[in-house]
C-alpha cells in the first residue's frame, strides 16, 4: 500500500489551531423538552463524527483547549437524553475537543453534587490530558451558543440566566449550574468541598474558594447566558441540608483539608455509550 504523504496528496495541508470565535455559531437556539425524545434521536442529531464515550474533535482545525464536561448524576435517564441530543451539536460547532463524562453516584445514599465533580475531575484525569472542566448539571441547557463551554483567565460561570431565576442571577454570587475551571485553577482551589452532602450551599462554598485564592468570577452577558431547565419533581435522597449554610462560615479555614487532596471514592463501573462515558462511583454516602 502506498504511504500518503504531503507529496503524493497535495490537498493534505498541516492543520491550523482553530480560530477564537468559531465559525459556525448560530447565537440563539429553540429549546423544547416537551417532546417524547430518544437516545435515537439524539445519536442521529450528534451525526457520524462522534466517537465512542461521547468523543469529540474537530476535523477541520486543532481544538484550543481538550475540555472534560463533568456531569453528576443519579437516576435522570430523560434529562441526560435531551442534554446529549442538545449539547453535542453545540460542543461540536463551538470547536472542542472534548468528551462528556456522567457521574453516576452509586445506592441510594444523600446525594452529594461537588464530591461527584471532584470524582469527574479524577477520572476524566486518567483518560486524557484534559487542561479545562466544565461542570455541568444534567438538566440545564444552553440557549445561545456563543456561551462557549471552555475556560477563561478566571473561573467562569455559564449559567447566567436561567429561566427559573427569570433570565436573571438569583445574586450576585451565584455560582451553581454551569461552570468552567482550568485544571490550573481548579488545583489552586483545592477542587471542591466534599463534604456538602444533601442539596444547597456547595456552589457558595466553590465561589468563595475562587474568591480566597485571589481570582474572580468571569461570566458571559445575560443574553448569551441564557438557559433552558427540564422541570422536574425534587430527588428523593436529596434534601436541603441544616448543615450546609452554617458550613459556609468556614471554608476559608477548611478548604485545604476538604477538597481534592483528600477525595475518597471507589470506581464500581465504566460504561461507554455513544455518546457519554458513564462512570458510577461509591463516594461513601450515608443513608
Ligand atoms: C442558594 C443555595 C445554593 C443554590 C441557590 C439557588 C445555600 C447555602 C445557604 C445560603 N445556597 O440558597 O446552593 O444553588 O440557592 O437555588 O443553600
Amino acid at each position: 500500500t502506498q504511504k500518503v504523504t504531503e507529496k503524493t496528496n497535495p490537498t493534505t495541508k498541516a492543520l491550523e489551531r482553530c480560530p477564537d470565535t468559531p465559525p459556525n455559531l448560530v447565537g440563539p437556539l429553540l429549546v423544547e423538552f416537551n417532546v417524547d425524545r430518544t437516545m435515537e434521536h439524539a445519536r442521529k442529531a450528534a451525526n457520524s463524527f462522534i466517537q465512542q464515550g461521547g468523543r469529540y474533535k474537530p476535523k477541520e482545525c486543532i481544538a484550543q483547549q481538550k475540555v472534560a464536561i463533568i456531569i453528576p448524576f443519579r437516576n435522570r435517564h430523560e434529562h441526560l437524553i435531551h442534554w446529549l441530543y442538545y449539547l453535542h451539536p453545540i460542543l461540536m460547532r463551538q470547536q472542542l475537543d472534548y468528551c462528556v463524562y456522567v457521574i453516576n453516584q452509586d445506592g441510594e445514599g444523600v446525594f452529594n453534587r461537588a464530591k461527584l465533580m471532584n470524582a469527574g475531575y479524577m477520572e476524566a484525569l486518567k483518560e486524557y490530558d484534559y487542561e479545562c472542566f466544565v461542570f455541568s448539571d444534567i438538566d440545564l441547557v444552553p440557549l445561545d451558543d456563543r456561551n462557549l463551554y471552555r475556560c477563561f483567565n478566571n473561573p467562569r460561570h455559564l449559567a447566567v440566566a436561567m429561566d427559573k431565576f427569570n433570565y436573571h442571577l438569583p445574586y450576585n454570587t451565584y455560582f451553581g449550574g454551569v461552570s468552567s475551571l482550568s485544571k490550573e485553577q481548579y488545583l489552586k482551589i483545592n477542587g471542591f468541598p466534599n463534604t456538602y452532602w444533601g442539596w444547597g450551599g456547595e456552589d457558595d462554598d466553590i465561589y468563595r474558594r475562587v474568591i480566597f485564592r485571589g481570582m474572580s468570577i468571569s461570566r458571559p452577558d445575560s443574553v448569551t447566558g441564557k438557559y433552558k431547565m427540564i422541570k422536574h419533581n425534587r430527588d428523593k435522597h436529596n434534601d436541603p441540608n441544616p448543615k450546609n449554610p452554617g458550613k459556609l462560615s468556614h471554608t476559608q479555614s477548611t478548604m485545604d483539608q476538604d477538597g481534592i487532596n483528600t477525595l475518597k471514592y471507589t470506581v464500581k463501573d465504566i460504561k461507554k455509550d455513544l455518546l457519554y462515558t458513564f462512570i458510577t462511583v461509591d463516594i461513601e454516602a450515608p443513608p
